[in-house]
């Protein structure tokens, strides 16, 4: 007989339904020392349970960041990725397997108070979870809505300390070819880089990832932690990130690099202003067979359109 062993964060759903999970602890409490006790019971240490992150699933979920579409179904997502360091196929999960999540750390350095390495946990205990639904769309034109957790960039960038100075973040992906196959490919320029301006960074949309569908982020969607900027094309969603740099200089990303007639720095949705060699009008909604409009900054304008306002000569939308 088959039998599965439950994780601490299986109490949810596999859905992101956060909100019953929280109304069931209230309820249990409420019922006094009956839930609680069931809930005490001792269980032995189990191999499953080695994630140290695995506690701080699911977190309460943000409703000034809910929005009028379908979570796109988890079993979709798990399977349809972009995640280079792992070949260019779409379905990468077995591939990312391999992808090592502890011990993790994180360099912050560059233009700081103090430079520091931080382990991931001691780090995630020093933040704030909560759950945000963002809407998530790729440069290729399909999008997904995404029910991520984590904390905001702002908060990581208030830990970090930045000197005056510091005009860009700087993000960096592992470099590990013996963990990441696609690292051997050397037409690519590993690492991973990506950038934001300080302002884009503190803006309270862009946000530092740990886990999705309420639990820790799987391997393929950039564990243990990856950022998501939703008003931008999902390239600059760096994922599985080891060093973060503050700088004067705005970064090279990795697709710039690659192709800077094609990619830019700054990236932001918009559906007038095509790809060279495709329309960003419209965008395949993942899990249906639905295309529907794209809309600019990705319908994220009232958070973001301001940081733009002096900006007008930049390629803004590349
Ligand atoms: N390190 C790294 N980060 C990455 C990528 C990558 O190949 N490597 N792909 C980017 C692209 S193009 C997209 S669309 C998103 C995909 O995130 P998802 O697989 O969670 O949908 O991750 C971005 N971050
Ligand atoms: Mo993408």
């Amino acid at each position: 007989m088959l039998i599965r062993r439950r994780r601490g964060w299986e109490i949810a759903e596999r859905e992101a339904t956060p909100e019953s999970v929280f109304l069931n602890r209230r309820a249990i409490l409420a019922a006094g020392g009956f839930g609680l006790a069931a809930l005490a019971l001792p269980r032995a240490p189990r191999a499953e349970d080695a994630d140290p992150g695995a506690s701080l699933f699911p977190a309460k979920r943000n409703p000034r960041y809910t929005i009028e579409r379908d979570v796109t179904p988890e079993d979709i997502n798990l399977h349809y990725n972009n995640f280079y360091e792992y070949g260019t196929d779409k379905d990468l999960a077995a591939a990312a397997e391999a992808l090592k999540t502890r011990p993790w750390t994180i360099a912050i350095d560059g233009l700081v108070e103090a430079p520091k390495t931080v382990a991931i946990d001691d780090l995630f205990k020093a933040m704030t979870f909560e759950e945000r639904l963002y809407r998530h769309r790729c440069v290729e034109a399909w999008s997904m809505t995404v029910p991520w957790t984590g904390f905001p960039l702002a908060a990581l960038v208030a830990y970090a300390k930045p000197l005056s100075g510091a005009k860009y973040v700087r993000f960096e992906t592992f470099m590990d070819p013996a963990m990441a196959p696609g690292q051997n490919e050397p037409f690519y320029p590993w690492p991973y880089v990506e950038g934001l301006t300080m302002a884009e960074a503190t803006n309270e949309l862009a946000f530092m990832v740990t886990g999705a569908y309420g639990k820790p982020l799987p391997n393929q969607m950039g564990a243990p932690i990856r950022l998501h900027t939703p008003w931008k094309y999902g390239f600059k969603s760096i994922k599985s990130i080891v060093k973060v740099s503050f700088v004067e200089e705005q970064p090279l990303n990795f697709w710039q690099q690659l192709q800077s007639s094609e990619y830019g720095f700054w990236a932001n949705v918009n559906p007038e202003v095509p790809h060279p060699r495709w329309s960003q009008a419209t965008e395949t909604v993942l899990g249906t067979n639905q295309r529907i409009p794209t809309q600019l900054f990705n319908g994220y304008g009232a958070f973001v359109a301001d940081l733009y306002k002096d900006l007008q000569g930049q390629p803004l939308y590349m």
